[in-house]
């Protein structure tokens, strides 16, 4: 059945269905929500109630290599169920790989789970056969598998582009970038969405000497945040609606889920709503919105405010103060946080004001007691490399919309996703003008390139759009324009909505850079 060109009001509003289907946000939020949400069947514990988890620092095998085995573990994330996670060394989210600029990584991945998976370094400037190519895959050892139709049943799927490494591979990360928080995750084609949703994502901190000399907050006090949605099942399992539950064959989601995936228990750090002792000093917290689809207007409780200091690629030149943020799938805010603004005793919520039901709660800080603080927020932070509109060499459109001509497909200039067949070739060294639009809230990410936004439906950008990104939040029917570097490295790579079930449903395309 073709689909109308236009998204109905059925997208933002929704018909509710039977059971456990329920809508995030109808009414008054409406238009700002980005999916539907799927809501849990067992009972929900109380926001607050847990500790903050921090992710361990992965420990090399030797100088500059690290091993991660992909594999399925039963975790308390509900208390008093288990839920199984498919997590990078079986924990959720996976090891903090913390290293520094310069300094090569090599990280081998081992897939010991039962479909195959490709594993992205998002915001990494990464040699194109290291990327993580979604039809470049690692499948476990003694398990066949081959590419199938999914949604690409019918099109032209060039073998050389299907790449099979039998248990497991090497990527490789010259991370010759800026200081920045990254994040890795699973790209696999067609089935992102349930595999990330699994489990299969973490935290990549690249520190440099410029990042270091700062005095930001530090140590404990320099805390990543990992923020997504999940649905549960009564037994804890993790509830999805695959249209395949495998993840084998058949790739999608139920048609009432076509516009993303929310889930109605915020996770931080994959615990639900949980809460962090703090002293009454400052924080730097690396927020990363690692959901599927939902996006988050963040905001503290009773009231503050969070000073950016970074953004997706890195230190902004200068500090920006925000009574809210809004973060988008994929996108990363670095804040700084002033406890001392708070009595001792007190606790601080980090809410969602896009959200009016349990995912209105992301989790909470108590402020536990005095201490000294040696740490200062500077008045100019970084002195990236600043480009002009002057600078670029080549104009591009694209546009984010759901097709009229393909059934059930979201697409990029019209077309799905076709591997092997570019939708723009920028050369190496060069800066071009992209004008993204959109139908519908469409997170656009860029790998290996980062990018500025110049402006927002012709108008300035909005305060949280600094710095250098590889992110850009667009809302329904607007027109941003951001200026792309493409710096480090030739070959084939991509561009795609992080929604993870638009990008599943075909809104990615190759950009091959030459
Ligand atoms: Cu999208």
């Amino acid at each position: 059945m073709t689909r109308p060109y236009r998204l109905s009001r059925r997208g933002f509003l929704g018909v509710l269905g039977g059971g456990a289907l329920a809508l995030a946000g109808c009414g008054r939020l409406g238009g700002e929500t980005s999916g539907r949400t799927l809501t849990s069947a067992l009972p929900l514990p109380a926001p607050f109630t847990g500790p903050l988890p921090v992710p361990q620092v992965a420990r090399p095998v030797r100088p500059g290599h690290y091993e991660l085995a992909q594999r399925a573990a039963k975790v308390e994330i509900i208390p008093g169920t288990r839920t199984e996670v498919w997590g990078f060394d079986g924990v959720f989210p996976g090891p903090t790989l913390d290293l520094r600029r310069g300094n090569q990584a090599v990280v081998r991945v081992r897939n010991e789970l039962p479909v195959p998976t490709s594993t992205h370094l998002h915001g990494g400037v990464t040699p194109a056969d290291s990327d993580g190519y979604p039809t470049d895959l690692v499948v476990a050892a003694g398990r066949g598998f081959r590419p199938v139709g999914g949604h690409h049943a019918g099109m032209r799927i060039d073998p050389d582009l299907w790449k099979f490494h039998p248990g497991a591979r090497d990527y490789v990360y010259p991370l010759d970038q800026r200081a920045a928080t990254l994040w890795y995750h699973d790209h696999r084609m067609d089935f992102t969405g349930p595999q990330v949703w699994r489990g299969l994502a973490g935290f990549l901190l690249v520190r440099d000497d410029e990042d270091d000399a700062l005095p930001l907050p530090k140590g404990d006090r320099d805390i990543p945040l990992m923020i997504c949605d999940r649905a549960f099942d009564e037994d804890g399992a993790f509830r999805y609606p695959s249209r395949d539950p495998s993840l084998l064959v058949r790739a999608g989601v139920d048609d009432a889920y076509m516009e993303g995936v929310q889930g109605d228990v915020v996770l931080v750090n994959g615990a639900p709503w949980p809460e962090l002792e703090v002293d009454a000093v400052r924080y730097r917290l690396r927020l990363l919105n690692a959901s599927n689809a939902r996006r988050y207007r963040l905001e503290l409780r009773p009231g503050g405010r969070f000073v950016q200091v970074g953004s997706d690629a890195g230190l902004l030149a200068a500090p920006v103060e925000h009574d809210a943020v809004t973060i988008a799938p994929a996108e990363r805010f670095d804040v700084v946080v002033d406890f001392s603004a708070y009595p001792v005793g007190s606790r601080v919520t980090l809410v969602n004001t896009l959200d009016d039901g349990t995912a209105r709660n992301v989790m909470a800080f108590r402020v536990a007691r005095k201490a000294a603080d040696d740490s200062a927020i500077p008045a100019r932070l970084s002195r990236p490399k600043r480009i002009r509109r002057s600078d670029a060499v080549t104009t591009r459109v694209f546009d984010f919309r759901k097709s009229g001509e393909w059934a059930g497909a979201w697409t990029i200039n019209g077309r799905p996703f076709t591997p092997g067949t570019p939708l723009a070739r920028p050369r190496l060294g060069t800066v071009e003008l992209w004008r993204l639009a959109s139908d519908f809230h469409h997170p656009v990410h860029v790998h290996m390139a980062h990018f500025q936004v110049l402006t927002r439906n012709g108008k300035a950008p909005a305060a949280t759009d600094g710095g250098w990104k590889d992110t850009v939040d667009l809302r329904p029917y607007e027109v941003v324009e951001v200026l792309v570097r493409f710096e480090g490295h030739r070959g084939r790579y991509m561009m795609h909505c992080h929604n993870l079930e638009h990008e599943d449903m075909a809104m990615m395309a190759d950009i091959e850079v030459v």
